[in-house]
């Protein structure tokens, strides 16, 4: 018997059985496909299947970036199951985009019982969760005086938003448009997911896009595949992303694959060749040995370093370009060889008891990259989430650079190997936000205790030397990362309860999630099924439509920020005489200007999803043209080539006030840092490295509360059978995982698949703690730290020292 039902509303609303559905989740992944019809099918918008059936096409919005398509089967405004695109052809390129289990799942996060129902106002202590029901006008004029009181005492820069990810690459425009239109706010840099590798691409390539780099069909043109901390298929799951264009392009080219990472994730799964176990925090360290091997036994393509790129060796003055010239004690050859500053050799002997990977595996692996015809080289976002994130990214784009295989069919650049699932739909315009300074996104919590201290040189805050105020408002949007997905839950519960500090916190979502619970005013979202947008996607462009009515008292957000704009006497010029459906459609014609190919709005409206089949044959390596002719697609960088040293950065490092132990260097150079393998104070007390990853029973922490999907993955913090002994632990039982910053209780699986020293925990889980502070609800970021990255100022979330013990 399932047990999540308590809610009577719920238990009238499902009749699909978790075994039929997990029966259907083993295609999870797998792109196993049930052809039907040609390419080029089109679904009809309502299809009548059993007599007062109704079958809605609608697509699944998780934060995977897939969009996989739905069938909602309903009877009477009632969902009675979730089936998923069985239209189309199975060959590659013209394949089904088949829901995992998430999508499947998603009238049981629709129905859940903590979903928000009214407009709610806190009436207990910030974080205890007690709320009062309260009318729309009410929380809409309370939303007003408190805005507009904290404008008119501290200014706009007081109130820092942004986006959360519950429904990525949606036209959710309508929050920064509203704040812009009453004075702006406080506005993140970069995002949780990878700003230090965009970062490092920026540095490196010129500009953040290449953090994306070739498409997984390259594989199909590689021999030899190497990923560091790339895990598709978990992040990319679906039956019609990038774990199946994985799958499919690799087998083509049977080339050798080789994954790096501390886990032996299922994208390896016996599909690798080789699994190379790397302590986090190390991949950098691993590199420059591998340089060093291929410097040495001259592997490297010293023309392409010369043509296309500056710092590899000593460089001439570039006077264009405003660059001093460059001394060969300087450089990333010397660097290696320890004819630079620091004097040591980065030979695989030195880096292996570091990195934990043997010296013969470092000297073969070189070899191996070296003697390539086409090595694609890639990185996920897991190696650059942690403190010196920025060096680690900048030092795994190193190898194809050093093997001058970059530009080339087969080869990538050493970002992540995304597809091109890229939404082609024009946003709502948001108009320019008059508040200039920004903030690294993951220091807006520091900016509540210390805003008025924070300068570009200390705190890497953009747009003015320094923030004037501290932050006063938090209005958060569809996110969860208040502390849930932040750092150092304890930590941030007692900062977010300070009403002294904060006065006012504004949360819209669709349930009473860790966040949540620390509103003063929460507002609740009709949830996607009840929900319409236009997504265009490398395989359908779709139309969803609404499939149910909104539930309770929940309300479309463009509507509620128009009503709230209405308040602040700017309705009309926020609507701009248009209903959410005329945007839609509107932003969709502007769309259209850019592909003509697209169908027309009526014909889309009509068919509501309509493939866009793809040639898997066609060129998607990055830095084509740059390779074709450097001169005429010079990069965006200080040189215009690929940059290894930089002088931007040399210059950084003597003029930002880095805390102690953060270090800047001009070189992609491996750094020691806190709470890694060689803090060998803080190991003393907590011996194990742990890790996050992405389940594949969520995205983030949406979905947490579909207990089927908590079910088929369950939670459990993985560790090695060598620690599990250590401590005398069994399978499955209880443990505390805990270090200085809290304590979790959770299960533990133990399991080869984590190498020894390190323990792994997936994200997302919900911060809940018991009455004695231990938090039961497993939440990986009670145990994370606060203190960013040195250059991006980014969230270091997968360094961490923690000790294990039975309870
Ligand atoms: N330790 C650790 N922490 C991490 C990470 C990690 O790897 N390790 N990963 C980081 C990364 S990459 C990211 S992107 C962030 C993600 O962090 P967030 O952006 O906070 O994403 P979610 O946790 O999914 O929270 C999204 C919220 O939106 C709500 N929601 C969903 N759909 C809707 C809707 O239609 N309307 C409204 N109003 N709300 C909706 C959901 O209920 C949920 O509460 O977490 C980061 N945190
Ligand atoms: N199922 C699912 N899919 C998702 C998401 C989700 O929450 N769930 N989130 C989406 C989002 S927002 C994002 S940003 C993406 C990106 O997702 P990523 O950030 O790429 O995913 P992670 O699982 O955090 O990390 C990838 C791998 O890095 C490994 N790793 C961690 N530290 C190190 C290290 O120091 N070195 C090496 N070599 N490996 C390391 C982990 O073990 C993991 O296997 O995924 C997206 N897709
Ligand atoms: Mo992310």
């Amino acid at each position: 018997m399932l047990k999540d039902t308590k809610d009577q509303f719920e238990k009238e609303r499902y009749t699909l059985s978790r075994r039929h559905f997990i029966k259907l989740g083993t295609f999870l992944g797998s792109g196993a496909f049930l052809s039907t019809h040609s390419m080029n099918a089109i679904a009809s918008a309502v299809i009548e299947t059993h007599i007062g059936e109704v079958t809605k096409w609608h697509n699944c919005w998780a934060h995977c970036h897939s969009s996989c398509l739905l069938k909602i089967v309903t009877e009477n405004n009632q969902i009675k199951r979730i089936e998923t695109d069985d239209i189309g052809n199975d060959q590659f390129g013209q394949h089904q985009v088949r829901a995992c289990l998430r999508g499947r799942s998603l009238h049981k996060r629709t129905f859940s019982p903590d979903r928000l129902k009214y407009p709610m106002k806190r009436v207990g202590k910030r974080g205890d969760g007690e709320f009062k029901r309260i009318s729309w006008d009410e929380a809409l004029e309370e939303i007003y005086t408190r805005l507009s009181k904290i404008i008119s005492q501290y200014g706009n820069q007081a109130i820092f938003s942004r986006i959360g990810y519950g429904k990525p690459d949606g036209p959710y425009h309508f929050v920064p448009r509203f704040l812009n239109m009453i004075g702006g706010f406080l506005s993140p840099v970069g995002n949780y997911s990878s700003h230090q590798i965009d970062t490092a691409s920026t540095y490196t390539y010129g500009d953040k896009s290449y953090t994306m780099g070739s498409a997984p069909t390259e594989l199909a043109r590689s021999d030899l595949i190497v990923y560091f901390g790339n895990n598709p298929a978990n992040t990319r799951m679906s039956g019609g992303s990038d774990t199946y264009h994985y799958q499919v392009s690799k087998a083509k080219s049977s080339a050798r694959t080789i994954i790096i990472d501390p886990q032996y994730t299922d994208t390896a799964c016996g599909r690798e060749d080789q699994w190379i176990p790397i302590r986090p925090g190390t991949d950098a360290l691993l590199v420059e040995a591998l340089s060093w091997v291929l410097i040495t036994e001259k592997f490297v393509d010293e023309a392409f370093l010369k043509e296309y790129c500056y710092g590899y060796d000593a460089e001439p003055a570039i006077p264009e370009h405003g660059l001093p010239a460059l001394d060969a004690s300087l450089s990333y050859k010397a660097y290696i060889l320890g004819q630079g500053e620091d004097g040591i050799e980065k030979r695989p002997e030195y880096a292996a008891h570091i990195c934990g990977v043997p010296s013969e595996q470092i000297y073969k692996l070189a070899r191996e990259l070296g003697n390539a015809k086409a090595p694609f080289i890639a990185q996920g976002w897991g190696p650059q989430r942690h403190a010196a994130g920025e060096q680690t990214a900048r030092a795994i784009f190193m190898l194809p650079i050093l093997l001058g295989k970059i530009g080339l069919p087969g080869t990538n650049n050493g970002g992540s190997d995304f597809l091109f699932h890229k939404t082609d739909i024009a946003k709502m315009p948001t108009g320019k936000n008059p508040v200039k300074a920004k903030i690294p996104c993951f220091k807006w919590s520091e900016a509540i205790l210390r805003g008025h201290e924070m300068t570009s040189l200390s705190d890497g805050i953009e747009g003015e030397d320094k923030l004037n105020t501290d932050v006063k408002c938090v209005f958060m949007y569809q996110g969860n990362w208040l502390l849930n997905q932040h750092s150092d839950c304890n930590a941030m519960a007692k900062i977010l309860a300070n009403e002294e500090l904060l006065e006012f916190i504004f949360v819209m979502d669709n349930h009473m999630t860790a966040s949540a619970k620390f509103a003063d005013i929460l507002l609740p979202d009709i949830t996607w099924l009840e929900n319409s947008r236009v997504v265009a996607f490398s395989t359908h462009i779709t139309k969803t439509e609404h499939v149910l009515d909104p539930l309770y008292e929940c309300r479309h957000p463009y509507d509620v920020f128009s009503d709230l704009a209405e308040k602040f006497g700017i309705g009309e010029q926020y609507r701009e005489g248009r209903t959410w459906d005329d945007w839609q459609r509107h932003l969709y014609e502007e769309s259209r200007v850019k592909h003509p190919n697209f169908p027309s709005y009526q014909e889309l409206s009509q068919k509501k999803t309509i493939r866009r089949p793809f040639d898997p044959e066609e060129d998607r390596y990055v830095l084509k043209a740059f390779r074709l002719n450097p001169k005429e697609n010079a990069l965006s960088t200080e040189s215009g080539k690929i940059q290894i040293y930089s002088h931007k950065l040399a210059k950084i490092a003597n003029t930002w006030q880095l805390d102690e132990g953060d270090k800047v260097t001009p070189l992609p150079q491996y750094i020691q840092t806190w709470e890694s393998y060689t803090d060998i104070d803080t190991k003393k007390r907590y011996p194990l490295q742990l890790i996050g990853f992405k389940s594949k029973g969520r995205p983030h922490s949406t979905f947490y509360n579909v207990p089927w999907l908590r079910e088929v993955i369950e939670d459990a913090l993985l560790i090695n059978p060598i620690d599990a002994s250590e401590r005398r632990l069994e399978q499955g039982q209880l443990i505390h995982v805990y270090n200085d910053r809290g304590t979790i209780q959770i299960p533990i699986k133990i399991t080869p698949r984590i190498m020894p020293g390190v323990v792994a925990l997936a994200e997302g889980a919900w911060y809940k703690p018991d009455s004695n502070g231990i938090d039961i609800g497993g939440c990986i970021n009670t145990i994370t730290r606060l203190r960013p990255t040195a250059l991006a100022k980014a969230n270091p979330q997968g360094t961490n020292l923690v000790e294990v013990k039975a309870i």
